[in-house]
Order: structure tokens, then sequence, then C-alpha cells
């Protein structure tokens, strides 16, 4: 594809992170410890999102990372995001996983011997052939918008045709409903793996345990069993992928060949999201940006035409197979909130559910991932029902976009609290707050740096 550069960046060295300005969230305890925690974790090119259960670079926690070390440090920010947009495919999509060549196969499962890409480029880090939900819009313009001096206009001008591109390949190419939406074609694309919003569609993907034999799951071995999806789960998980393998990544007839395709309300919007950041970067380098707001636009209509519940008063997952919504109440029918233009209405039946008894945002506690009132809400079983920091940064910001100025700083002084008393995990006990998963948790470590930084 002629506007992917395939030239090696042209970043210059990155020193590591400083101290922050006096007046930053420099002062706060939490701080030395989070830049420490990004500090372990870079391996020279990136951010690992953990040393142990995550060696590799990861796409939505490169978004987060970088807006995080954008308060630390904005070169190595810009650098970590575009060593993920090395890895490209030419058709725009950007791997969901950019594999560290210097990490066993064995240290993660599945590693490129399973997803077998076949568009390797030599001086190029190879990935897997699926996406996670599209942050990285976001995170250039907030890059950007701390340092916007020439270094910064020089990487918006790197970065607009790479994610145009990745945006025209999830539009276009994703829209296997024809609604105008991106379905994600594995639940690991929607970042919430196990999500009880994905069990209706999984339903019909054989949970067959002889796809695991002769392969060893990796995460088992470093983080507790009952704290991570369980063998059926990574059955389905491996039989998508390697259904979708198979078909060499294709995406054509996705709907009437492959065993998921769903329509996920958090990934379409930070699609919208995306489409707005990209309005501003358009703004900046010379583009048109009536294109990216007409898009925007689009976007948060099909979210609304096609993923609301009256009923429950909040979005669901769509499965575009049976064109059903998914009955389950998930945190990621909440997050379309980071849409400025989300009707009044939607907005305030999104406020009263993360302000009920399900979701609980009254509580000291944030947000969790699943509804605390299910039969089946599981406090430590990674997205059925633990906090996750990611998600919840998304509602505050959603919550201020919306002028809910009380509810956002509740949220921001929940999460605080929460990281300050149990520190960087992966996720977090929704009712103790107990830590759970990987310590040194690298998006939560960054995105904690963003909301006290943002305090000051
Ligand atoms: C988790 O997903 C990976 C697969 O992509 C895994 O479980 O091995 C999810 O929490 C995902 O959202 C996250 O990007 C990834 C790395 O932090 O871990």
């Amino acid at each position: 594809m002629s506007i992917i550069d395939t030239t090696t960046s042209a970043v210059p060295p990155v020193a590591p992170p400083a101290e922050a300005e006096p007046g930053g969230g420099g002062r706060h305890e939490l701080w030395p410890a989070a830049r420490a925690v990004l500090e372990a974790n870079w391996s020279g090119r990136h951010t690992v999102p953990s040393r142990t259960l995550y060696p590799h670079q990861w796409s939505w926690d490169a978004a987060f990372i970088a807006i995080g070390l954008a308060r630390l440090a904005p070169d190595r920010a810009w650098q970590d995001l575009r060593s993920l947009f090395l890895a490209q495919w030419p058709d725009g999509r950007v791997p969901h996983i950019v594999f560290d060549p210097g990490i066993a196969e064995r240290d993660y499962f599945p590693g490129p011997g399973f997803w077998q890409v076949p568009l390797r480029r030599p001086g190029h880090p190879d990935g897997t052939g699926i996406v996670q939900p599209p942050a990285h819009a976001l995170a250039v313009w907030e890059l950007y918008q701390r340092a916007p001096d020439a270094v910064g206009l020089a990487q918006l001008r790197w970065f607009y045709p790479r994610l145009v591109a990745a945006q025209d390949y999830l539009l276009g190419r994703r829209d296997a409903g024809g609604g105008g939406l991106a379905a994600i074609v594995h639940p690991w694309e929607s970042g919430l793996d196990n999500s009880p919003a994905w069990d209706t569609a999984l339903a019909a993907v054989p949970a067959d345990l002889t796809v695991l034999a002769g392969r060893q799951r990796h995460d088992n071995r470093v983080a507790a069993v009952a704290h991570r999806p369980t063998d059926e789960d990574y059955a389905r998980f491996v039989a998508l992928a390697l259904a979708y393998r198979d078909h060499d990544y294709a995406d054509d007839a996705l709907a009437d060949r492959h065993g998921f395709v769903v329509e996920c309300p958090t990934f379409n919007a930070l699609l919208g999201a995306a489409e707005r950041a990209l309005a501003a970067i358009a703004g900046v380098v010379g583009a048109d940006p009536a294109r990216h707001l007409a898009r925007a636009g689009h976007i948060t209509r099909a979210i609304d035409d096609r993923l609301w519940n009256p009923r429950t008063g909040m979005y669901h997952a769509r499965d575009v197979r049976t064109g059903r919504l998914s009955p389950a109440r998930c945190v990621n029918g909440l997050v379309p909130l980071i849409l400025p233009d989300l009707p009044a209405d939607r907005v305030a039946a999104l406020v009263a559910v993360l302000g009920s008894d399900r979701f609980g945002m009254s509580a000291a506690m944030p947000v969790p991932s699943y509804d605390r009132t299910a039969t089946d809400f599981d406090p430590v079983r990674y997205w059925r029902g633990p906090v996750w920091i990611n998600i919840n940064w998304l509602l505050w910001r959603g919550l201020r976009a919306h002028g809910c100025a009380t509810e956002a700083d509740r949220l921001r002084a929940a999460m605080i609290d929460l990281v300050g008393r149990s520190g960087y995990y992966e996720y977090f006990h929704p009712v103790t707050g107990a830590g759970v998963g990987a310590a040194a948790f690298s998006w939560t470590a960054a995105l904690l740096l963003d909301l006290l930084a943002d305090g000051d």
C-alpha cells in the first residue's frame, strides 16, 4: 500500500523517563512507583504490558501506555507507538500483538509460530493477524497536545496516513454486518477476552479441548488458574484463531463462514473517537477534517441504531451472524459515553446504569467489568467481574465529555485510591480491591500517571 512508508523509523534515541516537572503529578507518592513500572517494562523498543504474563507488545496497551508516557517521556511515547505501527499490514490492519524476536516461543502462547503471518517483511517485526480496539489515534492526538512542537508535528505527519489506513481497514473490510460498524472476528480483538458479552455468540463455537493437545498455555503457569479464562474458553479462542488463519486472514463473507462475528460497543466507540481525533490531526497536518467528522457522526448513529437496548438502558454486543444482541450487561456497553455526540437521553441512561447497583459507581470502588448482580458475576476471573483501569479511564473521560464533573471526579479518586491501596495490578477484586493478575502492569501505571497529572 503506497501510503505506508515501509522504511524503518527515524526516531532519535530515547532518554529514560525523567522526573515530572515541579507542579505536575510528580509530587504524588504514587508517581515514582508508576515511573518504575514503566521503566522496568521498557524493552528497548517498546513497553511490554507485563514481564511475566505478556512479554511482547500489545496494540491497545501501547495506546494507553503512550498516554501515560506522554506525561513522563514524550520521545519514548512516540517511539513506543511507532514500534507498533512498523508491524502494520499492507491492508492497514494493526496486529494485536507485535512479537519481540528475543522472546522464546514457549514464553507466550500463542506466539509467532502459531499465527504464521504470511506478510513478513525483512527488517520488520512479526505480529498476529487479528486486531484490537483502535485507541491509537486518540493516543497520538493526546501526545501531540502535550507537546505541540516541531517534533510533534513530524510525528503527526508520520502517523496520519497509517491511522487512516487502519480505520479504512476496519470500516471497510470489517463491516461484515453492512451497517457501518466494524465487526470483531475473535474475542481477543475486543481486549475483553472472556467477557460475558461473548457468551451467546461463542456458544455456537465448539469447546473442543483436543485443539489444545500438543499446545501449552503459558498464562496458567504464571498466573492463578482461577483468575484466567478457562480451558474451554481457550479451546474456542484457539479454534477461532486457527479458522481465521487458515483462511489466510481474509475478511470476505465473514458472516457466512466464520464462527464469531460480533459488533462490540467499546471497539466501535473507540473507532468513532478515532475519527474525531483524526479530524483534529487532519486540521494540523493540512488534510481534510470533514471526512473524519462525517465518519464519526455515522459511527455514533450506527452504534445507537444497532447496539442500543431500550430495556436495559445500555449498549450490547451484536452477533452479526444471528442479528441478536447479547443479553449480558457488560461494561463494554457503557464505554460509548466517550462519544461527545451521543444523544443526551442515552448519556443520562448510561450514567444511571453506572450509578446503579449493577455497576456501583457511587461506591468508593471504580466500575467492575460486569453487572455485580448477575448470577455468574465472578470477582476474580479476568473480564467477568474485576475492575480494570483502562476501561475506567475511558469512562472517566466520557463522564467529563458530557459535563458529569462530580461523577468523573469521584471515579478518578476511586481509581487513585484503589491503586494506592493495592498497587499497579492488571485488574482488581471489585469488592475487596485486592490486586489480581499480573503485578507491575503497564497500562495501570501509565493511566495513573495521566490521572495524577490531570488533577494538579
Ligand atoms: C489480555 O489479552 C491477551 C490476549 O490478547 C491474553 O490474555 O493473553 C487482555 O486483557 C487484553 O485486553 C490485553 O491487551 C492483553 C495484554 O495486556 O492481555
